[in-house]
């Protein structure tokens, strides 16, 4: 097992639905550390780079729309095995098939309103990370009582 670093976004829903503190307590008590965080309104043209995989597709405009319409809370979190862990707890994209225990399960009522994103695998969390946060953001501290998890 690994230490990863992994790129969470609590969309503006999650905010507008005061659902944060939930879902940041899901994460915690993973044991995922938080490594960085920050509430930012996103510029358009970030939001298109974020999520280029998918300019061509029927959503996108509606994606980029809905992450920009409002502040969302962005973050490096960071654990063995977080990447895989972190989109685990989020459960699937599609709200129709995200398991009742996980995020969108529980807090999603539309796919594309689904709450959260959570990099889906090393190199995007790289590069997600890079997009969002400058190395001076990261703060990579000791936590002392690790050994609790
Ligand atoms: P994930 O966020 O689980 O990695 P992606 O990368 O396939 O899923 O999709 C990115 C975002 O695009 C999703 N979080 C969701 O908001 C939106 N999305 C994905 N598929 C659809 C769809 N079929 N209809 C509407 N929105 C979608």
């Amino acid at each position: 097992m690994a230490i990863q670093r992994t790129f969470t976004m609590l969309k503006p829903g999650a905010l507008q639905r005061r659902i944060v503190g939930e879902i940041l307590g899901r994460i915690e008590r993973k044991g995922l550390k938080i490594i960085a965080m920050k509430l930012m309104q996103i510029p358009r043209d970030l939001a298109e780079t974020h999520y280029a995989e998918h300019r061509e597709k029927p959503f996108f405009g509606e994606l980029t729309g809905y992450i920009t319409s409002a502040p969302v809370i962005a973050m490096v979190l960071e654990g063995e095995e977080a990447i895989s862990r972190v989109r685990l707890l989020c459960g699937a994209t599609k709200v129709d098939q995200a398991q009742p225990g996980t995020i969108r399960g529980d807090y999603a009522t539309q796919t594309q309103l689904n709450i959260i994103h959570a990099s889906d695998a090393p190199e995007s969390a790289e590069r997600e990370i890079g997009l969002f946060f400058g190395d001076e953001e990261i703060i990579a501290y000791e936590d002392g009582n690790a050994e609790w998890f």
